[in-house]
């Protein structure tokens, strides 16, 4: 849930980036990290959580939105990296989600491993106490460069059970290509649900599919 205050006007939230290793979420929060002007982002924090695994932390520094009534916006960007063997921390990285990126490797090849991330992005936000249907998620169909990708209607069709992606978003995150809309898509999606349901606890209607 995001975080309010009203006398500071400021609104602070989290996104999470989730998806099977390799399918690109460090070069993705790297990638944003280049592409965003210099007042905009903060650094990127590596935080061991594990032998193995390391959470990246990307922090904003707020900017005025002028979508939400001229409210400062502070956006935590965050995602897990390494072997993610642990399901506890792969757990732990969902905890307080605002919006959720899915990313996904599109070779074929990688389908069971896509197949099976999406499927605990769902059982570990239960875990966690949210609803997946509240939660907007846009799925990032990262690697759009490489032979032997799945067409984008695939992913359209394959991923419309909940969480329901509100939004695809095609991505080359080691070229940049994309990943500043899955940014702004998702930052769009939170801000617009909040206006929509102030209080943040009752769970929203799914989002049906994209046309
Ligand atoms: N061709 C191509 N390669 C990519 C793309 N995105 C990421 N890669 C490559 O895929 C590999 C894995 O990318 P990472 O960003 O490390 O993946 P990750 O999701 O952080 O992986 P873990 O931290 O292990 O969970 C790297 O060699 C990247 O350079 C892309 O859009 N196109
Ligand atoms: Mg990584």
């Amino acid at each position: 849930v995001p975080n309010i205050y009203v006398l500071q006007k400021e609104i602070q939230f989290t996104l999470v980036l989730y998806g099977a290793p390799g399918s690109g979420k460090t070069t993705t929060i790297k990638a944003l990290h280049k592409l965003l002007k210099g007042s905009r982002k903060g650094d990127i924090v590596a935080i061991p959580v594990g032998a193995a695994d390391r959470t990246l932390l990307l922090d904003f520094n707020p900017f005025v939105s002028k979508e939400l009534n001229k409210f400062s916006v502070h956006l935590h960007v965050r995602a897990l990296t390494g072997t993610m063997e642990d399901p506890a921390t792969r757990k732990l990285i969902l905890r307080g989600a605002d919006g959720v990126v899915l990313v996904m490797d599109s070779q074929w090849s990688r389908m069971p491993d896509n197949a099976s991330f999406y499927r605990s992005l769902c059982e570990h936000l239960t875990e966690n106490g949210i609803n997946p249907a509240s939660v907007p998620v846009v799925l990032q169909v990262n690697k759009r460069d490489m032979p032997d990708i799945a067409p984008m209607d695939y992913f359209q069709f394959s991923y419309t059970q909940s969480p329901a992606p509100a939004a695809l978003v095609p991505t080359i995150a080691t070229q940049g290509y994309g990943v500043v809309d899955v940014l702004n898509t998702l930052t769009r999606l939170v801000i617009g649900q909040q206006m929509q349901n102030p209080t943040a606890t009752a769970p929203t209607p799914q989002t049906p599919p994209p046309q």
